[in-house]
């Protein structure tokens, strides 16, 4: 038998979609980046400009400032998700009502390479087409010519919705 070992470290690239609408908005997706990156197996690569939205779904709420990020990580899907959930606790997130008001709140869009559907992890995203919140900020930092068969282009036209999601003047 070879002595010889193989040990590789896998790296991922994955896409985040930021959200917010209490507090100081930005201010709280700055924090979320920065203590994200903090994180031993994440690196913040790219930063999506910032979006002012209209609030999407059923609960009536305040207007959210969303964006996305591309990272680089070692993590796998679950612990990732348990690193994001322990950034959004340390901002003072709270999981009151379903779809409501957030000061922060991190989603894994995509990964490549990754699929998966566990109950509490379902990558890609399931609803990661149905949104121009999600998709107009993904399309800043996507560098494939395709996103799940289509250009981001064709996905952000068929929402319909593209209007909710405007420019602002903030930056990172
Ligand atoms: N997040 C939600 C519900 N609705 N609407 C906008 N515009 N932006 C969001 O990030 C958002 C939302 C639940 O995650
Ligand atoms: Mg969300
Ligand atoms: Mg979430």
């Amino acid at each position: 038998m070879s002595k010889l070992r193989w040990s590789a470290i896998i790296k991922m690239r994955a896409y985040l979609a930021l959200g917010s609408n209490l507090g100081d908005r930005m201010n709280y997706l700055r924090e979320a980046v920065r203590r994200l990156d903090d994180v031993s197996g994440i690196r913040v690569l790219e930063k999506a400009k910032i979006y002012e939205t209209d609030p999407y779904g059923d609960v009536p709420q305040d207007n959210f400032l969303n964006s996305a990020i591309a990272i680089e990580t070692t993590l796998e899907p679950l612990i990732l998700l348990e690193k994001i959930h322990e950034v959004e606790a340390s901002l003072n997130r709270e999981r009151l009502i379903h779809w409501g008001p957030r000061t922060i709140d991190i989603d894994i869009l995509y990964m490549d390479e990754i699929e998966m559907n566990e109950a509490v992890l379902t990558i890609p995203h399931k609803e990661l087409t149905k949104r121009s919140f999600v998709l107009i900020p993904l399309a800043d930092v996507f560098k494939k010519d395709n996103l799940l068969g289509q250009p981001i282009k064709r996905w952000i036209e068929k929402t319909g919705n593209a209007n909710e999601v405007r420019n602002t003047k903030e930056s990172w």
